[in-house]
């Protein structure tokens, strides 16, 4: 209640998990604690087994860590506006484009999927930080440099593979592309793989790029392989993604693998030489 009307310092025992326990909700509840991040950190690992004075840490904190850059900081707590800040002030630096993006928006997804996959990070969590990531990757695109005018190479058919969501690594796939001169045909994500192959007819595209994260969705990547070889033997087909290797691509039939963004530009200017 003296929070509510104002208390902005007060002497209390830090140790004393109630009073902890008061405070942080107040924090969650006031908006103050952005995202509940401290909120959630505090409590990742309560059951109601140990009853939760027993279990409440006295000092946790998803406040971002002093050494931690803050882009990082800013996607793994899921801040949209404090990752675009950070973009810009990296561009303002002098930064690239590509070192940003390989450098601070890939690492941070891989921190927070990691925590995911440990259980210390949880979906809404990887949603924002998600969005987070979207809202850098807005910035970095805006300042990307404007297309050279010349012929624009392609077309190239670029989709999120059958019952798969992510997308922001095919979104920089395909600004790169664009980028680089490329005429980009985006069918989005979660893309069945016969609408994958009409596109490709219909636009007349010699490569077709696939993403996949998923170990559930690699087999319509493999699907859609066949099916774009068996309807359009003249068209290639490039594969990418977290969950993919070399090897794997290679054994589901696809042309080409790139681990990252910049490989693929690289393979596309070798099919389509200016
Ligand atoms: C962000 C994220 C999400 C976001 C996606 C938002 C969006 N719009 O994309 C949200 C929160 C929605 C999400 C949802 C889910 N997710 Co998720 N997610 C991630 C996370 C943290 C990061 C992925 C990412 O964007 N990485 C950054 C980009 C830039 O990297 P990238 O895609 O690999 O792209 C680069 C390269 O691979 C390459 N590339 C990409 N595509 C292509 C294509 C071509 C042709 C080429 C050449 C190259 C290329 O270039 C890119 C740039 O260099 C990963 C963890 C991780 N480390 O990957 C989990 C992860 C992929 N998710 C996972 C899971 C399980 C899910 C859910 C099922 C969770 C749930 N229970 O609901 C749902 C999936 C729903 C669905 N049907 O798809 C698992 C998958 C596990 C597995 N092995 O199958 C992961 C690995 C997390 C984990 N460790 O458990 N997720």
């Amino acid at each position: 209640m003296a929070l509510s009307n104002g208390l902005s310092a007060g002497i209390i025992n830090p140790l004393s998990a109630d009073m902890m326990t008061a405070y942080r909700a107040y924090r969650a509840l006031t908006a103050k604690d952005a995202q509940c991040g401290e909120w959630i950190e505090a409590f990742k690992d309560w059951t109601p087994s140990a009853g939760a004075a027993a279990s409440v840490p006295g000092k946790a904190s998803a406040a971002a860590k002093t050494d931690e850059p803050p882009l990082t900081a800013a996607i793994r707590r899921g801040l949209k506006t404090d990752a675009a800040a950070a973009v810009k002030s990296a561009l303002e630096a002098g930064t690239s484009a590509i070192e940003i993006i390989d450098g601070g928006i890939v690492p941070a997804l891989e921190i927070v999927g990691k925590g995911f996959e440990k259980g210390s990070v949880f979906l809404p969590q990887l949603l924002m930080a998600a969005e987070a990531a979207g809202a850098a990757f807005d910035v970095v695109r805006a300042a990307m440099p404007p297309q050279e005018a010349g012929e624009v190479k392609g077309p190239i058919v670029m989709a999120t593979v059958k019952g798969d969501i992510h997308d922001i690594g095919k979104n920089i796939c395909r600004a790169l592309l664009e980028n680089y001169g490329f005429k980009v045909i985006d069918l989005g994500r979660d893309v069945p793989p016969e609408t994958i192959v009409e596109a490709a007819r219909r636009e007349k595209a010699r490569l077709v790029g696939l993403s996949a994260l998923m170990t559930t969705t690699v087999c319509f990547m493999e699907e859609t392989v066949k099916l774009v070889h068996e309807n359009l033997p003249g068209c290639k087909v490039t594969v990418g993604g977290a969950v993919l290797t070399a090897d794997y691509a290679e054994k589901i039939g696809a042309d080409h693998y790139s681990k990252d963004a910049m490989g693929l530009v690289r393979y596309a200017e070798a099919l389509f030489p200016a």
